[in-house]
């Protein structure tokens, strides 16, 4: 067991400068502070890290002029001034007689939060514990993400995910500083949001899953609830439904939308690219434009994904004609539109996205000045076995222990990629062999913890040999917060 690491700070800031032997001893005098006039997201702020830390602190927020916070308190402030900071970067300052936590923008001061809820030995995130007395180490932590876009998808469409499932892993997102929550919620064996003007949409393709059980789907209102639970996490909701294959779960709700020689009906195996729109139908883009319309009124997020992969039953001009149709539709509801690899065939505007997952046309989109998002299956697919002896999961694009997801350079990836056409990173979790919070869990972490460090953390500051100590360290806190993790034999963990 290697040695404790000075940190375990994940991702790692962009810089640290630990400054020992000093502590700054949280106890019943603590307070935390926000700058009066700091407004409501950064006392909400306030509010959140009271609640991490908040029995062994004083109860109620304290308000000081800016920059006049008393000893003995942690104090957020937001300063106009420090533009270098960016939209989501902060400075933190821990000393023996106070915390200053400063930012220029509300996202930059939840991501310090969650820095300093990381430098609080692991028993803060346990609510029985006796957290009178906790240390944080002083230091000066200079801070600000790499990529602008650090996410992950669940695909709730397998396997039905509920609610509240999903708000749970958008916490656990947040303490790793993601801020994309893509959700997957159309394919073959389930459609799961409420659509008014097709109600059977949900209804009929929302009513079973793969393997059979009862499915379901997400009201309107339930789904609002999810992208504003994630929105006080600052984290964006990226709603994707998948056309035009992926899509037997509908055809079954609406056979007009079909015009394949095959009767759908409800599908709960695995295959793929069996399906697809009937793309020369009037109505099939009076579909795409009703769903899009709804979904956009209820996602106040700038993307609409329309998947566009594995299209197996149509021709290459019928693909592209209808990729270009439906970028129009969602542009028409004021969204950016995004699919996977295969739309960069199509002749994509420079606003439209391009999720990379398998080796395609990406660097063509990027010629043209679009921006792509990096979801290598070999590297960061969490839905892939960790090895040859994990239970769940598929292995057809790679076994994907923790070093394998953490060890690859964005920047140099993608032939023709170059970093300034990429948005970010993204882990897929699909849920083929995936069916309870426990699974996603398993499966998701510590991976996407990995992914996190990659799509944060300056290339220069990322190492495997260093990586693994402080993710070992990270153990004893996922376990606090009840995360049903792998424990690679990759990584130290510590107790
Ligand atoms: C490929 S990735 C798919 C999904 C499957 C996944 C399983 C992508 C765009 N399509 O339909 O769920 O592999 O790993």
């Amino acid at each position: 067991m290697p040695p404790a690491p000075p940190h375990a700070l994940v991702p790692i800031p962009a810089a640290v400068r630990l400054a020992p032997p000093d502590s700054f001893v949280l106890d019943t005098t603590t307070t935390v502070v926000v700058d009066a006039g700091a407004g409501a997201e950064a006392e909400r702020i306030g509010q959140y890290l009271l609640q991490l830390i908040g029995r062994p602190a004083r109860p109620e927020l304290g308000r000081a002029a800016a920059g006049a916070a008393p000893a003995g308190s942690i104090a957020l402030r937001l300063d106009p001034g420090a533009t270098s900071l960016g939209l989501e970067g902060y400075e933190l300052t821990v000393a023996r007689d106070r915390v200053t936590l400063v930012a220029n923008q509300p996202n930059g001061l939840f991501y310090g939060v969650q820095t300093l809820r990381q430098l609080f030995p692991w028993t803060v995130e346990h609510p029985a514990a006796f957290n009178r007395g906790l240390k944080l180490p002083a230091v000066r932590v200079t801070d600000g993400p790499r990529f602008a876009w650090r996410g992950a998808m669940l695909d709730v469409s397998r396997h039905f995910l509920p609610a509240g499932d999903v708000k749970r892993f958008v916490d656990l997102m947040a303490l790793y500083k993601l801020n994309r929550l893509h959700l997957h919620l159309g394919d073959d064996q389930g459609w799961r949001i409420e659509i008014r003007s097709w109600p059977d949409l949900a209804r009929v393709g929302g009513s079973t899953q793969v393997g059979g059980g009862p499915g379901g789907y997400y009201t309107q209102a339930e789904y609002a609830d999810i992208v504003a639970y994630a929105a006080s996490r600052f984290i964006t909701v990226v709603p994707e439904i998948d056309m035009p294959a992926h899509i037997n779960a509908a055809q079954v709700a609406y056979p007009e939308l079909n015009c394949l020689p095959r009767t759908p009906t409800l599908y709960t195996g695995t295959e793929v690219g069996f399906s697809a729109l009937c793309v020369s139908r009037d109505t099939v883009y009076r579909f795409v434009d009703d769903v899009v319309r709804e979904i956009s009124a209820i996602t106040p997020g700038p993307w609409f994904h329309i998947g566009g992969d594995e299209v197996q039953k149509l021709t290459h001009e019928e693909y592209i004609r209808f990729v270009e149709r439906a970028q129009g539709i969602v542009r028409s509801h004021g969204k950016q539109m995004i699919g996977w690899g295969e739309i960069a065939q199509a002749a994509l505007e420079q606003g439209s996205i391009v999720q990379s997952w398998i080796p395609d046309s990406s660097r063509v989109h990027a010629a043209r000045g679009g921006k792509i998002i990096l979801s290598p299956a070999k590297r960061v697919y969490v839905d892939m076995k960790y090895d040859s002896t994990t239970v769940l999961g598929l292995r057809w694009a790679a076994l994907i222990d923790v070093r394998d997801a953490y060890a690859w350079e964005p920047a140099t990836y993608v032939a023709g990629v170059p970093e300034s056409a990429i948005l970010g990173v993204e882990a897929p979790l699909w849920s083929e062999t995936v069916v309870k919070r426990e699974d996603y869990d398993y499966m998701a972490f510590p991976r996407l913890a990995a992914v996190a460090e990659l799509g944060w953390s300056p290339a220069a500051m990322r190492a495997w040999d260093d990586f693994r100590v402080r993710l070992g360290a990270q153990g004893p806190r996922l376990q606090a917060l009840g995360v049903n993790f792998y424990r690679s034999p990759q990584v130290p963990w510590r107790r």
